[in-house]
Order: C-alpha cells, then sequence, then structure tokens
C-alpha cells in the first residue's frame, strides 16, 4: 500500500471505513480516518485493504475491479444497492441485496423478455440471468441443473426462487395451464411452509429443493421438502412462532372453517384467499382442505399445552391447569385418545436392561424440560408429515411424462451463529460447510474452466480446502456425530462426557477449540465440559452442548410418532402411514426404542442432497438482508460484512487470490487508456493495443495473462498497472516511444 492513498480499515457498525495511514507499526497501522481528520486509530495489517481510487464508480462484476477484496467488495455492494441496483455479480455468482420494496420493473414481463437468451453478463446483474443461463447450459450441456440459493432469514431466498421459477415458466413453459399451476402451487405451499417469526415476517420453515422439469414439450414442477432433517430439528417452528394470545382467545378451532382467519400462519385475509384458491386449482376438495385445516388447529392447540413440576418425589411433570382444554381440542382434532396424549407427553418409553428383566417396556416420567421437548418434537413431527402430504398433492397435479432434464432450486438457510448455539446450529452449520465445499468445488472449476476457454494455460488455482472441518463432525468413529452417537448409546449417556471425549479425541485439532482458552469473553464462562468452539470457514462459533445426546436421540419422537399412528382419525394416520413404513429400521419394528440418531439421519440426507447436486449444473445466489430493521434503504456494513463472510464470498475472493482474479475485456482497456495515448496507436485494434502497452510497460509476465477476449491479471496487478499508466507525463512519452519501437 503506498503512501497517500486512501485505504480500508476496520469499522464497527460500518465494516470498513476509508482512511489515510500515517504510521506503520509491526503488525499495526496508524489510520487517520477521511471525515475525522486529527483521529487516529490503530488497525491490525491484515485488516486493513487497499481502496478504488474513484469510490463513487460501482461495477457489475465485482471481478473487474482493481483490488479484489472484502472492504472493496462491500464498499462496491452498497454504492449499487444505494442506486437500487440490488444484484452484483462475483464471476458468475449473483449475489442479490433484499431491496425491502418493489422496485419498478425490475421483474417484469419486458425484463423478463430482455433477458432471453442472453449470456451471463452482457446485461446487468439479475436473477432471471442466472435462470436463464441455467437454462441455456441444461440444453447445450444435456445436463440437470441447480440453482442454491442461500443466505440467512429475511434476505429474499425465497422471493429470488419465486422469481427464478416465473422466469422459467414464462420463458420456457408450455404456455398452457399448467404453467400457471406452477406458479399457483406456491401460495400453498407457504401457507403450510411458512411463519412469521422475528426475522422474517413471512419465514420459510422448511428448506426446500424445487424442480422443474423439461421435456421437449412440457415442463413439469416436483417439490421435495429436501431438509426435513433440518427441519425437523429447528426449534422455531410453528407455534413457536405463533402468537399464543391470538389463539388463546379462541374459543373453538371453528375459526378455521369460516375462512376469515387471523392466523400467523396465515398471513391475511388476502393470502388465505390465494391459498384457497390455489387449493382448487390443485384439485384439493372442501373435505381435504377442512382436513388439512384440522391438523393445523390441532397442531397451534398442542402448541398451548404447558407442564409444571410434578409436587411429589418422581421429579416428573404434570399439565398446568390451564392446558386441559388445549389438550382436550388437540387430542379431538387429531382423532387421540386424551389421557394417551398426556401420558405419551409426559413420560418415556423405554427398554430396561437391568437385571433379569431384560427387554421390559417401562415408563419413565419426563422433567418439565424434556416434556417441552416432546411437545415440541410432535408438533413439528405432525405437521412435517402434513407439509409433506401438501407437497405429495401438488405434485400429483402435474402430469408425469418421462423428463429429460430438471432445473432444481434449492432454497436453504445458511450458516448461522447467535449468542447461545446448540444442535440445531451445529447441524445448519455442518450442512453449510458442505455446501461451502461444493461451492469450493464448483467455483474452482469454473475458473479453470474459464482459464481454459481464454487459453491461459493456467490449470492450478491453489486454496484452503475445509475438508478438515467436515471430517471433524462426519468422520467415522473420532466425529463428533459418532463420539455423540457412542454417548447415546451408554447406559447413562451425559453432555459433559461426551463434551470431553471431542476434546480428548481432538487435542490440537485446528479447527477444535476449548470455550475457556478462547479470545472471546462470551465463551469463557461455558465451562470446558460445556462446550466446544468450531471453526468454521465462515467463523469460529462456540456450541453449548447442554442438551446435544437428548437432541440427538429420535426415539422419543418415535414413540409420539407411533401414538400419531393409531390415531382414530383417518387423513391423521394416513399422514404417516406411507412415510412411517419405508423408514422404519426393521429393529424399530421389534419395538427397540432405545436410540434413534438424529445426527446421523441428517448426514444420510445432507449426503444425499450433495449427491445431487453434483450430479448437476450449478449456479450460486447470494441473497443479503441489509438490515436489521427489515425496510428500504438502510445499509448495514457491519451486518453485511458478516453476512457475506457466512456466506462464503470472502473466502471466494481467497480462493480467487490464487488465480487471476481481476479481469478486464480489450475494449475496456482501450477505452480506459485511449486518453493517455496518441492519436496514431489507438488505431490500432484493442488486442493488439493492450498487448503493445503491456510489452512496452516491461509488465511481469508472470503477473497477468492475455485470454482470448479479456486480460486477466493477478491480485492487485491491475491496480498497478494502471497506476503505471497515469503516472507523469514524461514517464508515459518515454512509454509511447517504447509502445513505438515494440511495433517496429
Ligand atoms: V427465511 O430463511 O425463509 O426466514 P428468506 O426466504 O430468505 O427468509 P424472503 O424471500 O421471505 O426471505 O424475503 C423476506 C421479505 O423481504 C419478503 O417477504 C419481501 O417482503 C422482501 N423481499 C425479498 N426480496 C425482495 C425483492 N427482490 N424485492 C422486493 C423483497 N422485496
Ligand atoms: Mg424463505
Amino acid at each position: 500500500m503506498e503512501d497517500g492513498k486512501p485505504v480500508w480499515a476496520p469499522h464497527p457498525t460500518d465494516g470498513f471505513q476509508m482512511g489515510n495511514i500515517v504510521d506503520i507499526g509491526p503488525d499495526s497501522l496508524t489510520i487517520e480516518p477521511l471525515n475525522q481528520k486529527g483521529k487516529t486509530f490503530l488497525a491490525v495489517i491484515n485488516q486493513v485493504f487497499p481502496a478504488e481510487e474513484d469510490s463513487k464508480k460501482d461495477m457489475e462484476d465485482n471481478c473487474s475491479l482493481m483490488y479484489l477484496n472484502e472492504a472493496t467488495l462491500l464498499h462496491n455492494i452498497k454504492v449499487r444497492y444505494c442506486k437500487d441496483r440490488i444484484y452484483t455479480y462475483v464471476a458468475n455468482i449473483l449475489i442479490a441485496v433484499n431491496p425491502y420494496f418493489d422496485i419498478p420493473k425490475l421483474y417484469s414481463s419486458e425484463t423478463i423478455k430482455k433477458y432471453q437468451g442472453k449470456s451471463l453478463g452482457t446485461l446487468p446483474p439479475h436473477v432471471y440471468a442466472i435462470a436463464d443461463k441455467a437454462f441455456r447450459d441444461m440444453k447445450v450441456l444435456k445436463m440437470s441443473q441447480s440453482i442454491i440459493v442461500s443466505g440467512e432469514s429475511g434476505a429474499g431466498k425465497t422471493e429470488n426462487t419465486k422469481f427464478v421459477l416465473r422466469y422459467l415458466t414464462e420463458s420456457y413453459g408450455t404456455g398452457q395451464d399448467i404453467d400457471e399451476r406452477i406458479v399457483e402451487a406456491n401460495p400453498l405451499l407457504e401457507a403450510f411452509g411458512n411463519a412469521k417469526t422475528v426475522r422474517n415476517n413471512n419465514s420459510s420453515r422448511f428448506g426446500k429443493f424445487v424442480e422443474i422439469h423439461f421435456n421437449e414439450k412440457k415442463s413439469r414442477i416436483c417439490v421435495q421438502g429436501k431438509e426435513r432433517g433440518i427441519t425437523t430439528l429447528l426449534p422455531a417452528k410453528l407455534y413457536l412462532n405463533t402468537d399464543k394470545q391470538i389463539l388463546q382467545n379462541r374459543k373453538s378451532p371453528e375459526y378455521l372453517k369460516a375462512g376469515s382467519l387471523k392466523d400467523p400462519l396465515l398471513d391475511d385475509h388476502g393470502d388465505f384467499n390465494r391459498m384457497c384458491t390455489a387449493m382448487k386449482k390443485i384439485g384439493l376438495d372442501d373435505a381435504e382442505k377442512l382436513d388439512l385445516f384440522r391438523v393445523v388447529a390441532g397442531v397451534l392447540h398442542l402448541g398451548n399445552i404447558d407442564f409444571e413440576e410434578a409436587g411429589s418425589t418422581s421429579g416428573g411433570c404434570i399439565l398446568k391447569n390451564k392446558s386441559s382444554q388445549s389438550l382436550e381440542y388437540c387430542a379431538e382434532l387429531l382423532g387421540l385418545d386424551q389421557d394417551d396424549l398426556r401420558v405419551s407427553l409426559t413420560t418415556r418409553v423405554m427398554l430396561t436392561t437391568a437385571g433379569g428383566a431384560k427387554g421390559t417396556v417401562i415408563k419413565v416420567p419426563l422433567k418439565v424440560e424434556q416434556a417441552n421437548n416432546a411437545r415440541d418434537a410432535l408438533a413439528k413431527t405432525v405437521y412435517s408429515h402434513l407439509f409433506d402430504h401438501v407437497v405429495n398433492r401438488v405434485n400429483q397435479c402435474f402430469p408425469f411424462e418421462t423428463s429429460s432434464f430438471f432445473i432444481g432450486v434449492l432454497d436453504i438457510a445458511g450458516f448461522e451463529y447467535f449468542e447461545h448455539n446448540s444442535f440445531e446450529q451445529f447441524c445448519i452449520n455442518y450442512c453449510n460447510e458442505k455446501l461451502q465445499q461444493f461451492f469450493n468445488e464448483r467455483i474452482l472449476k469454473e475458473e479453470q474452466e474459464l482459464y481454459q476457454k481464454e487459453d491461459l494455460g493456467v490449470n492450478e488455482v491453489h486454496y484452503v480446502d475445509n475438508q478438515d472441518c467436515i471430517d471433524l463432525i462426519e468422520a467415522k468413529l473420532v466425529g463428533v456425530l459418532d463420539i455423540l452417537d457412542e454417548e447415546n448409546r451408554l447406559p447413562q449417556p451425559s453432555d459433559q462426557h461426551f463434551t470431553s471425549e471431542v476434546h480428548q479425541k481432538h487435542k490440537e485439532h485446528f479447527r477444535l477449540s476449548i470455550p475457556r482458552k478462547s479470545k472471546l469473553a462470551v465463551h469463557r464462562n461455558i465451562r470446558d465440559d460445556e462446550g466446544f468452539i468450531i471453526r468454521h470457514f465462515a467463523g469460529a462459533v462456540c456450541y453449548e452442548t447442554t442438551q446435544f445426546v437428548e437432541k440427538n436421540n429420535d426415539a422419543l419422537h418415535m414413540s409420539l410418532e407411533s401414538l400419531i399412528c393409531e390415531s382414530k382419525d383417518k387423513f391423521v394416520r394416513e399422514l404417516f402411514e406411507s412415510t412411517t413404513n419405508n423408514n422404519k429400521d426393521p429393529k424399530q419394528k421389534a419395538g427397540k426404542l432405545s436410540f434413534i440418531s438424529v445426527g446421523n439421519k441428517f448426514k444420510t440426507q445432507l449426503n444425499l442432497l450433495l449427491e445431487k447436486l453434483r450430479s448437476t449444473g450449478s449456479s450460486f445466489i447470494r441473497c443479503i438482508k441489509p438490515n436489521l430493521k427489515m425496510t428500504s434503504h438502510h445499509f448495514e456494513g457491519g451486518q453485511i460484512l458478516s453476512q457475506l463472510q457466512c456466506s462464503g464470498m470472502v473466502s471466494v475472493l481467497d480462493l480467487m487470490q490464487g488465480g487471476f482474479p481481476s479481469r478486464a475485456s480489450f475494449h475496456e482497456l482501450y477505452n480506459m487508456y485511449k486518453k493517455y495515448m496518441p492519436a496514431k496507436l489507438t488505431r490500432l485494434d484493442p488486442r493488439l493495443f493492450c498487448k503493445a502497452l503491456f510489452k512496452a510497460l516491461g509488465l511481469n509476465e508472470n503477473d497477468y495473462k492475455f485470454g482470448l477476449t479479456k486480460v486477466f491479471f493477478r491480485p492487485g496487478k491491475f491496480a498497478e498497472f494502471d497506476q503505471i499508466m497515469k503516472s507523469d507525463p514524461d514517464h508515459l512519452a518515454e512509454l509511447v516511444k517504447r509502445v513505438n519501437h515494440w511495433l517496429i
């Protein structure tokens, strides 16, 4: 970094601030902020980045910047966001900032038409360009495609997913009723799959993988609740986000029949009507509609059941008095026996192994907390079966003919860390670690392919892999998941013992550390046997391990499931029939309800998903939530920077640094620099113009490569070149002489 040139230095809320370096220490720099002359602060050297010369200019593709680093990336996104340009590329990756308002014409049918058949990069960045690329790749490469949409809650994943679906059906659908049905299915899926949460008023509670199948004539949609593993785990489901007040004020679930409900699940009257229309289109009759509502209501009432400690010494719990009404409603709506339900919620079925009574089933009383978990688990399980049913019904209404290929859109929760992180975050982050690896693989491959296409003669890009982190979690025997299963199988499993085992087996592991030794004060009050810190690609997360053992065991949930399987209500019974029969482990059938691993089930599902993704071509959309207030025109730099880190964008920049991250077409360069050159030279063809210039400047051949359409630069070298070009006139004159010389 040169003297007097502004740099980006860390800023607590904005992410970065511009300043000048006024002094240099051994590992830190003294910075004077541009807008606070005289006030200086210290910044760690590797957190200070060179800034672009013109800080008002924005680039459609970040790779056209002279300095590609996290600060310039953040700033470019900001400048664009302020101009309502919410989409930006980093090579082929699309970054989408949620505008929180409808940008006029951004998604209109005219816009759709404009993007059809256009290569990525010929028009301004857009989710439509990604959808079109997927379609063209599918056709040309004769290969199914997937579009992976990720980001935190409220970042705009579902909205962008919908735009992709709309684009594809409008552009390449059949032009018939079926296209409408594909789009129509959404309100229905949303009504059952979404809920209002503190982070998003219309939050998807189910990760989904929607496939549109294409053959010569038809398109067909196919939705998979792929991430049931995750959704079964997510704590904030359904009624947990439900405003209990509203429900308690209701006398009877009769309200569902009235059709005028103000239910947190179904945002408002309009949505409710849209959903009913969708149901009709999909072919659901009134009886089935009522079945669906009945189960939803049953689940909502289940959520109102509360427990308190039993007065006795049993250590167990009982239902709170005021919950008896909810129990009654819930039992009735789901076709269960009230007493059976009460017992199932407050006890656990266990198989004794003690003494000679091997194999005897006994009921162990649950503590309040455990009963809460059991209730939540039951609600989630019923609801997720209901959702699967809706998905199946949606799929049934699309006639299936052999399709050639599909485009799948994966709408999935991103990396997350909170003040307290438990098993749910552990699973989500493990999932994201795997997706990140896939992302890296693909981006790397794309970079290499681009280099090949441009004939650069460069084949290798070096980068740091995250396989060690994945191994730490999923490796056989020594991985955290297997250590946890091992613990679950002990006669007296404990979270502390499990945690100590993890630390024991991975002493000195680069990715794992002990909370106490952490530099972060917040982790220091967690005892070493109460948690571990994993250094993920997106940052270090401290997991608190209380309840890991319990949350990893699905046996409790299974015993509740068997209660539901015996429901008097045919519809409820059928919801469970199809899945339980297929998924049941033979051991389960024999009635052994000791342990079913949630973690390993999750791992299996995740690996299947990745296998599927690996068999397709892929595109990535990284959604960004601009602020916590959920309002328009408000850019919280610090928050956004952390999302860029969590989405792996910062590590992609690192990955690109191993190759030739900055690139500019011959035309661009020609236009940028012709004004510095005598008229005679500007008559040259842009490619030759650039070649002549580079040779004459005597640039190091390792620093740049000439492709077929572009010049590719090593990190920072584009800027160096620019610097030389804009240096003093004498120097330039000398240079021109050399260009002449080189040409002759
Ligand atoms: V969650 O993980 O499901 O909780 P998402 O799916 O990432 O979350 P969603 O797509 O539901 O977020 O977006 C949240 C809200 O932001 C939407 O309800 C819209 O009001 C708003 N939004 C998102 N994207 C756009 C957009 N491109 N234009 C306008 C948008 N508004
Ligand atoms: Mg969503």
